[in-house]
């Protein structure tokens, strides 16, 4: 038997703790296997030891995945795949190819599991709803601190001063409590000459436009009697034009201190030409740090556990995360962590965020992936059920499993157009949207407005200044986005880092939450009226009609011992056969 099959180092194996592996593998559906064994040993015996069955978890449309999860109690392993096909033939894949013999098979190693290579992520991460605001946009409390450039109701540009701060963010808490959110992020908040504060001038500075260390100090006390955590956003890929050390640089050229801290090509800073590394191309107010500077890690280090030590922050979301020297991650983890253990570690990657997520840098990364599988299914109605769950193998088995409890799950940010504008303004399309968000694994993170039916394109328009004027919230939404944040607040299947796709056949999407013992959570997108017909008291269910078509379509959450899904005829091999 031919197999074309792909297991990879790094990626398609890793531990879950110092004892227990999960191995990953792909076999093209060209060559459909009916059964797959692993065999695996400690790699010092000559014999394998154990054999286990792997799990088909589903198909990509190109490949089958299977995983297994193994318990290594001397932390060296070997291993080997038996895969037998339909018709009975039985092939051993190992690193060195195919054999017919087990003992004939190289083996794959994982010569040793060490602590650090294990993803551990703050348990609290499970149960969390984010929240993100733009500071400059969100509320004023007290005094104005900044002489607004443009009315609240602006559409902004990318210079606009809306005049937001910090008091204003503490007076809304109750706000954020009573929609269930228990994590809030904010954009940057240090010193900055722009409307967004990318550009740091100062990283021990609060904006003088947002508040004092004393207002950060109160608003993360308030937010913690309330059961809100707070996580900030650390620009550290590159600094503004207005940072001490790089003026120097512009003063002094090589002479100075700091010119190790950037990359600039000759022996001065020539503005207007820009000969030094930016963020992005040449953008010449935000200059690109050297993180390989020992001297500049040790200045991030020391600004990151600032705000730890003096404000009690629960978590930092690093900034272009993914162009900063990986060699620096390690070390601020582990500074961190020893700060506090359960911080929580979030990268800006909007591509694949695998290097990153192997126990050494972060817990999750923003998922900008399923931003985009979500939206495509839900509100373009771009892709069917059986894409969503190749596009959603995919991406699940692409990371280790512990990282889905803390992956940073979006419809949109401040970067992007907001959710009810890509959906033309339907909103049962973005209740949809919501609803899969909250309930696929990972922390849901509702941008500020959203929930209240909020429109805005891509930056600077989706920037808007939130709404507080009741009359024109859209009460569906933010109902719909309260009762799916609870569930996502109290749910034990809804900590776990699980999910597993029941059926995806034309008309039905449906997938189930389990996190061991506990009960199950059931979620399915119907277009099929014969669909969930028996599901009693469901905990959520919302008519959700098609946007394109105007077709009835409901999405249903129950509750179910059972992994079938209580009395429904799931189908469960039907998605096996797509
Ligand atoms: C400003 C203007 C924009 C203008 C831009 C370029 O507002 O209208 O297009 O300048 O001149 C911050 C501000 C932005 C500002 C920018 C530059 O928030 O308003 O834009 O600074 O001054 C990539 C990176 C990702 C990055 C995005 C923006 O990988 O890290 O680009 N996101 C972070 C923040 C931003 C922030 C910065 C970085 C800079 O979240 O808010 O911008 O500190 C594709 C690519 C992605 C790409 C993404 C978006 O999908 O694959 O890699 O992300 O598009 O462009």
């Amino acid at each position: 038997m031919e197999l074309v099959w792909q297991h990879r180092w790094g990626a398609d194996v890793y531990p879950l703790s110092t004892s227990t592996l999960v191995i990953v593998l792909r076999i093209a559906r060209c060559t459909p296997v009916a059964r797959l064994q692993v065999h695996y040993g400690d790699r010092y015996e000559l014999d394998f030891r154990s054999c286990k069955d792997a799990k088909h978890y589903g198909s990509d449309g190109a490949f089958d995945y299977f995983t297994c999860e193994v318990e290594v109690p001397t932390r060296r392993l070997k291993y080997a795949f038996e895969a037998v096909s339909s018709s009975g033939q039985v092939v051993y894949l190992g690193e060195g190819g195919l054999a017919t013999t087990l003992d004939a098979v190289p083996p794959y190693q994982y010569p040793y599991i060490h602590p650090s290579q294990v993803l551990t992520v703050p348990e609290w991460a499970g149960n969390t709803v984010a929240y993100e605001v733009f500071p400059d946009r969100f509320s004023v409390g007290g005094r104005l601190l900044i002489c607004p450039s443009v009315p609240w109701e602006a559409h902004p540009t990318t210079e606009s001063v809306f005049g937001g701060n910090l008091r204003g963010i503490t007076d809304k808490l109750p706000y954020l409590r009573d929609l269930g959110v228990n994590l809030l992020y904010l954009t940057p908040i240090f010193q900055a000459p722009s409307n967004h504060k990318y550009d740091t001038q100062d990283y021990f500075n609060i904006d003088p436009s947002f508040g004092t260390l004393d207002d950060l100090r109160s608003l993360v006390q308030e937010a913690h009697r309330l059961g809100i955590r707070v996580v900030l956003d650390a620009v550290f890929n590159h600094s503004g034009f207005r940072f001490s050390p790089f003026q120097d640089v512009i003063q002094r050229g090589r002479a100075s201190s700091y010119w190790s801290w950037f990359f600039v090509d000759g022996d001065h800073v020539d503005v207007e030409s820009v000969n030094y590394e930016t963020f992005a191309t040449r953008l010449r107010h935000m200059p690109k740090l050297n993180l390989a500077e020992p001297a500049v890690q040790e200045y991030l280090l020391a600004v990151a556990k600032h705000y730890v030590l003096e404000c009690d922050i629960d978590g930092w979301r690093f900034d272009v995360a993914n162009e900063i020297d990986p060699h620096f991650w390690p070390l601020l983890r582990a500074e961190l962590r020893a700060l506090k253990p359960d911080i929580l570690l979030i990268g800006e990657i909007w591509h694949d965020g695998l290097p990153w997520l192997t126990g050494d840098a972060f817990d999750g990364v923003m998922n900008y992936p399923l931003r985009d599988l979500v939206l495509r299914y839900a509100v373009d109605e771009a892709i069917d059920e059986v894409e969503f769950a190749h596009k959603w193998v995919r991406l699940y088995l692409q990371y280790p499993r512990p990282a889905w409890r803390a992956m940073w799950n979006l419809l949109g940010s401040h970067d992007t157009e907001r959710a009810l504008t890509r959906a033309r303004g339907h909103v049962p399309s973005v209740v949809l949207a919501f609803a899969m968000l909250f309930t696929l694994p990972g922390i849901p993170m509702v941008y500020y407005g959203d929930e209240i039916g909020m429109e805005g394109g891509t930056d600077p328009d989706c920037r808007r200044g939130m709404i507080w004027n009741e009359n024109l919230w859209k009460n569906d939404l933010r109902e719909a986005v309260r009762q799916l944040a609870w569930l996502k607040r109290t749910h034990p299947a809804l900590a776990g880092d699980t999910m597993e796709i029941r059926d995806a056949n034309s008309g039905v999407l449906h997938y189930v939450r389990l996190n061991g013992t506990g009960p199950h959570l059931h979620i399915a997108v119907c277009k099929r009226r014969d669909f969930g017909a028996e599901v009693d008291s469901p905990r959520f269910a919302w008519d959700v009609p098609s946007r394109t078509s105007g077709e009835e379509r409901k999405i249903l959450i129950w509750e179910c011992d059972s992994t079938e899904g209580c009395g429904h005829d799931s189908r469960a091999d039907g998605f096996h056969n797509q």
